[in-house]
């Protein structure tokens, strides 16, 4: 192909004058006023037997041109509009760029067309991602001097995670030659305007009142004259960035009184009635971290943490009282910034919450096993073992299965629930632990414990105005309780 050459679809312009091949009849051989002949050039309505042909079949226009008339419809370049009157010079349609412009020309008529659909000067436009079974086309090759340039993608749409209840929006830029056509995908299929989904056919896709349904991996087609792109995908969260859902469901909470170096505080009063079968009735989203000495400060103004260094160190040395305040603070500030509705709000986990998101579905002591001899432990916890006896970096270890960090040593992490000597008796429903105690639980074991004080099971009480270098904290979010 010679430079500056390219293919493309015909103007409309082009289009007709190719298809009347210098005729000013109703079709390229003629008036043909009760489609008599029409037949022996068009598959149409009348002939073709309700669907497409083989092309070149029938009688060509004086150009040589076949099935101009009928067959399938062919797009053309143009955006569907009103040519002004007088004399144009290779006119190109209603202006790129009008907003409320959103068909393109179709020309020639269709295999399901009646006759005066099929004449040479007949118009219709259609929506530019339409896909219908009487719609074809045909090219042509023409000089476009710097011209021709297919549509490309220059900043495509980045993942977000949005907390549900509010609008995600994901906009793409693009280049190209003309006017530009976009399409958003979800998960590989069209994404259809609604209610709630604006801009499916714009550079800004909006999703209001967010759900956990509109989950998935978007895309966007951007098209023109000359070619198409696809973006890369980016991801929709519903929930806020660095949290994870846990969906609701059932747990035996507590340890087996066979598991190796259990604590009497791990099971039921009794020791050897049924375990404590649990029931979360509502999905979380719990923190993927402990919450770190950065994003402490920076919502609260201080760092209180013992040892100091890096910003993504778990903050400690905070007492309950300090972790509730953060989660207050946090809930305010994010409903302040637009990102939170009233309808949620942040805080500890209980310890029920806390023990399930750490469990991930297995009942061993750990949950990557149960590794007797503690010989694993060290892939997926700072503890007494490895530590060197300081804090680390959050997420330096390997996760649970869930994606959750450092739910083993690092820093043990406050839970809301009062503590008592031993858990619920048989099946208890989002337990909360006592109405009071001295004690608050914390979970998960620190840099300082042996391993038996890392395991699942594992709990552990102090006062709530205790601060110590080795307890910190993560946040659930949750919806905000209704009220009877
Ligand atoms: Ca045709
Ligand atoms: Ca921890």
């Amino acid at each position: 192909m010679p430079r500056d050459w390219v293919y493309r679809l015909p103007t409309e312009a082009e289009w007709e004058y190719a298809c009347r091949a210098g005729t000013n009849t109703a079709f390229s051989y003629g008036e043909d006023p009760a489609y008599a002949q029409l037949g022996d050039c068009a598959w149409y309505g009348s002939n073709s037997g309700q669907q497409p042909q083989t092309v070149g079949l029938l009688q060509p226009n004086a150009w040589g041109l076949y099935d101009t008339h009928g067959n399938v419809f062919e797009w053309c370049l143009d955006l569907y509009g009103t040519y002004r009157g007088g004399s144009l010079t290779d006119p190109r349609g209603p202006s790129a760029g009008s907003s409320n412009v959103s068909s393109n020309v179709i020309r020639g008529g269709s295999w399901t067309s009646p006759g005066p659909v099929c004449r040479s000067a007949y118009r219709h436009g259609y929506r530019p991602f339409a896909q219908r079974n009487h719609l074809g086309f045909r090219v042509v090759l023409a000089y476009a001097p710097g011209h021709g340039e297919p549509a490309r993608i220059t900043q495509p749409p980045t993942s977000q995670s949005v907390v549900p209840g509010l609008a995600a929006t994901f906009t793409v830029r693009a280049a190209g030659t003309e006017l530009l056509y976009y399409q958003w995908y979800k998960d590989g299929v069209k994404l259809l305007p609604s209610g709630r989904v604006s801009g499916v056919e714009g550079a800004t896709l909006t999703i209001r009142n967010l759900t956990r349904e509109d989950e998935g991996a978007y895309t966007v087609v951007v098209s023109n004259g000359w070619g198409q792109a696809t973006s890369r995908v980016a991801t929709l969260t519903a929930g806020p960035a660095g949290f994870v859902w846990i969906p609701p469901g059932s747990f035996t909470m507590g340890s087996p009184t066979s598991e190796q170096d259990r604590q009497p505080d791990e099971g039921p009063p009794t020791q050897v009635g049924p375990p404590t079968q649990v029931m979360i009735t509502r999905g979380f989203w719990i923190g993927r971290h402990e919450v770190t000495q950065g994003e402490y400060q920076a919502v609260m103004g201080s760092n209180p943490s013992h040892f100091q260094g890096e910003t993504n160190l778990p903050v400690e040395s905070v007492s309950w009282y300090e972790a509730t305040n953060y989660c207050a603070r946090l809930t305010v500030r994010e409903r302040a910034a637009g990102r939170l509705t009233s309808a949620y709000f942040y805080r500890l986990p209980t310890e029920a919450e806390w023990e399930y998101a750490c469990r991930a579905g297995t009942t061993t002591r750990f949950y990557y096993g149960n590794d007797p001899g503690y010989s694993q432990l060290t892939n997926y916890a700072w503890y007494s073992a490895n530590s060197g006896n300081t804090t680390h970096p959050v997420g330096r270890k390997q996760p649970n299965p869930r994606g959750l960090y450092d739910m083993y040593g690092n820093v043990s992490e406050w839970c809301l629930d009062w503590y008592a000597s031993s858990l619920p008796d048989g099946s208890v429903t989002d337990p909360k632990g006592p109405a009071s105690s001295s004690c608050h639980v914390f979970r998960g074991g620190s840099w300082h414990f042996d391993g038996d004080y890392c395991r699942s099971a594992f709990r552990a009480n102090l006062t709530p105005r205790y601060r110590g270098y080795g307890i910190g904290f993560r946040v659930v979010l949750v919806p905000v309780p209704s009220q009877p």
